[in-house]
């Protein structure tokens, strides 16, 4: 009796510390959906929550210390009559744009989607009654666009979470941290499973404590077991961990570090994202006023793809569900300029050659595109390349460039060359 008890305290051991060990092996639909997602090159990231009435970012309740109880009847007065989800398409697609991320619940903690896990949600709570999410996820999977859910792990307002509180054997002191990690499994399972083509999942607010103990094993498991061709990524600004399919960026391009957030996420082997801001707030901010020219985000758009990231491009809709003008003008003029060069970033990829004074290199089947942003006067240099160059063109017209090919790279002449003031790309063809 003694033996058998022995052998199976032994054998559930040995479960444990394999399941405690397992590593993540992503399956055949996973690596096909990372590599989908990587010829996606341009999304459009969405901050909408019930912050977007006060006008001042998705952090209002933070930063003027608005009690929660306060914030609350911000729901009571969330009607957002203008949202339509065929426009917010249409307005993606319009500026090139292959996929959207939104906020499904930000750090203020009110669910923008009907869920049964918590009554604070925008069907429940508000006069609106209607599922923004799921007419969303409905429209892009109708236009072919892909739909990624940002999830905040970071919640100020639940009990649960007790934010604030001293962190202390991985949980909080004040809270209930096991019903907190149920309560995220059951909403990630509604997000899942509920509404239609979701691709991606998006967390953030892990950095808000790093000591707690996350199950993020469970919580990828769930998400992976759920549908293993989703991709998960988290907004850690960390290497990735175990379980993630994408690593991602914010405010910088791979390997920058201009904002102090990407000071310890080593680029891994993972596909890249990297969200920046079409002025400076995440949120609807009605007195930012510092809109990126369409100059600029051309110029991140290539400059990420050059370094094999995507580029995830984030507007803050207004309260009532209607975009401001000045993102959509901006937004079509890009449509445009992707409509003419698309080619030279959609499906490429990046790093093959590293970036260049002068400007990136992006690479598909045998073609290079070298995208300059400053034209010299007599060549630019691409080095390590491989393969023989059989042609190069400049793409706006298809007209031929004189080049020399050594053994350390290529030459390519540009002085008769007439430089295009967004991007002029050169296309070299190897054989
Ligand atoms: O605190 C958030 C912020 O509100 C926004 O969602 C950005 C998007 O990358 N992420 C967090 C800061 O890291």
């Amino acid at each position: 009796m003694i033996k058998k008890l022995t052998l199976l305290l032994l054998f559930l051991y040995c479960c444990s510390a394999n399941a405690q060990t397992a590593k993540y092996t992503p399956t055949a639909d996973n690596l096909v959906s990372r590599e989908k997602f990587q010829d996606l090159k341009f999304g459009l990231f969405i901050h909408w929550g019930i912050y977007s009435e006060l006008g001042a970012g998705e952090w209002v309740m933070h930063e003027k210390n608005i009690p929660y109880n306060n914030y609350k009847r911000l729901a009571d007065f969330f009607n957002p009559q203008g949202f339509n989800a065929k426009e917010w398409v249409a307005f993606a697609k319009r500026a090139g744009m292959k996929y959207i991320t939104i906020t499904s619940r930000h750090h203020d903690g009110f669910s923008m989607f009907g869920t049964k896990a918590s009554p604070y949600n925008i069907v429940d709570a508000t006069p609106y009654h209607r599922d923004p999410l799921m007419e969303l996820a409905q429209e892009c999977q109708k236009e072919g666009i892909e739909l990624h859910f940002y999830y905040s792990l970071l919640d100020w307002g639940r009990p649960d979470y007790a934010f604030g509180s001293p962190i202390v054997n991985g949980k909080p002191v004040k809270g209930d941290w096991d019903s907190y990690i149920k309560f995220m499994k059951d909403q990630l399972t509604e997000l899942i499973t509920k509404y239609p083509g979701v691709k991606g999942i998006w967390f953030d607010g892990q950095w808000e404590r790093r000591s707690v103990d996350w199950h993020f094993d469970e919580i990828y498991g769930l998400i992976h077991k759920l549908n293993p061709a989703i991709l998960i990524g988290n907004n850690h600004h960390l290497a990735p961990i175990d379980g993630e399919d994408f690593q991602m960026f914010e405010k910088d391009l791979p390997g920058g570090n201009t904002t102090g957030f990407s000071g310890e996420s080593k680029i891994g082997k993972l596909p890249l994202e990297t969200c920046e801001t079409i002025n400076n707030s995440w949120g609807f901010n009605i007195t930012d006023r510092s809109y990126k020219s369409v100059k600029q985000i051309i110029h991140y758009l290539v400059n990420a793809a050059g370094r094999d990231a995507n580029f995830l491009l984030n507007i803050g809709p207004m309260p009532n569900g209607k975009i401001q003008p000045e993102f959509a003008d901006t937004l079509a003029l890009v449509g445009s300029w992707m409509q003419k060069n698309g080619e030279s970033i959609y499906g490429t990829r990046g790093n093959i050659i590293a970036p260049q004074q002068w400007g990136v290199i992006t690479a598909k089947n045998k073609t290079l595109y070298a995208h300059v942003f400053e034209l010299p006067q007599t060549y630019i240099f691409l080095p390590e390349v491989k393969g023989k160059i059989t042609k190069v063109a400049l793409m706006s017209d298809g007209s031929s460039v004189k080049y020399k090919q050594v053994p350390e790279g290529v030459f390519v002449y540009t002085s008769s060359l007439k430089a295009d003031p967004d991007d002029t790309i050169i296309q070299l063809t190897t054989n």
